[in-house]
């Protein structure tokens, strides 16, 4: 019985960690000048609004607030359809800033993220396949 027992509450912890791995989402840290960007979101990388999670580090280490932030995809041409590039709005939440990206189809997609404060710009790259 006790054996039983925890076989069963095996089972019970092997269902729970496969359906957290599942929920894991999507994490990115992007890195230029000393600064860092960390990009973490609730589920994976999905056409349609995929909504971000940005905290922004400067070189010292410390989380860059208030500053004005930019997310821009941009999409090449492609096979009979032109490039397409969009301004996703971005929200300050205080020491995040939130962003609803709108990953519109499946496709090559460029992500540029600038932020900017006090006259200082930093941009950050990063490209997928959808
Ligand atoms: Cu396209």
């Amino acid at each position: 019985m006790k054996r039983q027992i925890s076989l069963f509450i095996a089972l019970i912890l092997t269902v729970f960690i496969t359906a957290c791995n599942k929920k894991e989402g999507f994490k990115k840290e992007l890195q230029n000048e000393g600064y860092k960007a960390v990009i973490t979101s609730n589920k994976p990388l999905h056409i349609g609004i995929n909504i971000w999670k940005i905290k922004i580090y400067s070189p010292d280490g410390k989380p860059l607030t208030g500053a004005k932030v930019y997310i821009n995809g941009y999409m090449p041409p492609m096979p009979g359809m032109p490039e397409m590039s969009f301004d996703y709005p971005v929200e300050d939440k205080g020491n995040y800033y939130e962003a609803k990206v709108n990953l519109s189809m499946a496709g090559t997609w460029q992500i540029t993220i600038k932020a900017e404060k006090n006259g200082k710009t930093t941009t950050f790259k990063f490209g997928f396949n959808l």
